[in-house]
């Protein structure tokens, strides 16, 4: 394993990146670290905004939506079609920013970056098919219609762990839909933050859109605080734990606000007897493992025939004894590191609290590179056999750590996947039409997202992303997911010259 990059070096790549892609390099006297996971040493330090400035925020983007709701559909879309040619050019100094401050390897940083093109795409040849229906009115002379019209300014809160993705997914939608965005980004990425924001400032001003149609805050919890609170945010978007959509959420909905909310998951697959082993291995390898086990939509449940459990547990052990692990800027690396200590001390309190449920450690969970960098937590994925679905098991940990659970029948698998709080993501691995069937029925997974022969993770933009139960129930990115972005207004237009009215009212005046 090749050793980890010097801070100075994590420095130098950051600033070189930030400022190709437009951000005035942050020359310290800023009150707030930003650390790399890399290493767990200091990148730069940022100056945080506070709840004021939140305020301050939303009061311009409201003047920004009162221009940018009249500017037709399509020429929207030329904003987000620009903004998504800057992506292009800098989407190498992106996902440097991305590896740089949430430690993903160069490939899922590409990849998020990726996705940011993506729905610019998506979004843009959704600007001309914002469609309403016509209707068939039960009176002569009449028709009746449905218009969608921007809904007003959108606050999005996101997470560490796609920093800068589902930022993009709610702003493209947004933004063709009429509404300007105020953003406040993790309090752990406010480098890719500040760099994509200001590629899309750059997008604003070189096509002549309002100038405040999207601003980024970088700030704590008093400016999470500002967005939840205030009337002028229309939709706020928010992607992170359970326990803050339960803050948010009844909070928006106090002020008949609405809210759109990505929370935890807790993934699982079945894996029935006439499952393809190998296809199986790699897609539960990547779903697990991949991205150090830090996406919502990362496996983490097993749910395997008993049958074949032992010898899938082999080949996964097998697999993941091979995963390199270490630095993410590093050709070949697959698991890099944890984003702090406190997401390694949930792991090893859950390692822990499995074995005391009965769990067996069959692979990994120890701790790597700790000499090198005692700030920086790298982990080996963990495989713990469960023999039922003990507390642990139903409860989301953010790292990688894979359960795996027996089953003799397909109902009882169906049964455990749904015994969570959580729904998300959920997979069958399966060679059988009719598994794979029962799997997707209305009595089957009860997740927003349920596959056949693939993993849990790495969604597609063109669907709508986002589940049930605790989970939140937004749905957001592709499909008709922009209606939430919108209102509805229902017209009844009356070219009849006369005036009946409908259920047969009579009303002669
Ligand atoms: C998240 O983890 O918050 O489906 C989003 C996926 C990605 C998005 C994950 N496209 O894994």
């Amino acid at each position: 394993m090749s050793s980890l990059p010097s801070a100075e070096e994590l420095r130098r790549r950051a600033r070189d990146a930030a400022e190709r892609c437009g951000v005035d390099w942050i020359r310290g006297g800023g009150d707030r670290a930003v650390r790399s996971p890399i290493n767990g040493e200091v990148l730069t330090d940022v100056r945080w905004q506070s709840g004021l400035d939140g305020d301050a925020a939303v009061a311009r983007a409201g003047d920004a939506f009162r221009e940018w709701r009249t500017v037709p559909a399509p020429e929207r879309g030329a904003l987000v079609r620009r903004f998504g040619e800057l992506l292009r050019e800098h989407k190498q100094d992106l996902a440097t920013l991305v590896s740089l401050e949430v430690g993903k390897i160069r490939s899922e940083a590409l990849g998020e970056v990726q996705e940011m093109i993506d729905i610019c795409e998506f979004a843009v040849g959704l600007s001309r098919q914002l469609y309403g229906r016509t209707i068939s009115s039960e009176r002569p002379g009449h028709r009746l219609m449905e218009t969608w019209h921007p809904l007003g300014v959108v606050g999005v809160i996101s997470a560490f762990n796609f920093p800068v993705a589902v930022w993009s997914w709610n702003t493209a939608i947004a933004l063709v839909c009429g509404d300007p965005v105020v953003w406040k980004p993790s309090e752990l990425a406010p480098l890719s933050a500040l760099a994509s924001a200001a590629l899309l400032d750059r997008a604003i001003a070189e096509t002549g859109a309002p100038e405040h149609l999207s601003q980024v805050l970088i700030g704590g919890p008093d400016v999470g605080e500002a967005l939840v609170t205030s009337p002028g945010i229309a939709l706020l978007s928010a992607t992170g734990s359970t326990r803050m959509g339960r803050a948010v959420g009844p909070r928006v909905a106090e002020r008949f606000g609405r809210s759109l909310l990505e929370l935890g998951g807790n993934n699982a697959a079945i894996v029935t007897p006439s499952a393809d082993l190998d296809l199986t291995t790699r897609g539960i390898v990547f779903a697990a493992a991949g991205t150090a086990g830090q996406r919502c939509t990362t496996l983490r449940r097993a749910i395997v025939h008993e049958s074949v459990v032992s010898a899938l547990v082999e080949r996964i052990a097998d697999a993941y004894a091979k995963l390199p692990i270490g630095s993410p800027l590093d050709e070949g690396t697959l698991v890099g590191p944890l984003i702090s200590s406190s997401a390694y001390e949930s792991m090893q309190d859950a390692l822990l609290a499995a074995r005391e449920q009965g769990g067996e450690i069959i692979a990994g969970g120890g701790r790597r590179l700790a000499e090198e960098a005692p700030g920086a937590f790298y982990v080996e994925p963990a495989l713990v056999r469960m023999s039922e679905q003990s507390p642990i098991v139903r409860q989301e940990t953010f790292a990688p750590i894979l359960y795996v659970l027996p089953y003799r029948t397909l109902d009882e698998a169906i049964a455990l996947n749904n015994d969570v709080p959580q729904g998300l993501s959920s997979s069958v691995f399966t060679g059988s039409l009719t598994e794979a069937e029962r799997f997707l029925g209305p009595d089957g997974s009860d997740c927003g997202i349920a596959n056949v022969n693939i993993g849990t993770s790495g969604a597609e933009i063109g669907g709508a992303f986002g589940g049930e139960k605790e989970t939140g129930g937004g749905r957001e990115s592709g499909s008709d997911a922009w209606r939430a972005y919108m209102r509805r207004a229902t017209n009844t237009i009356n070219f009849s010259g006369s005036l009946p009215l409908a259920q047969g009212v009579e009303f002669d005046i």
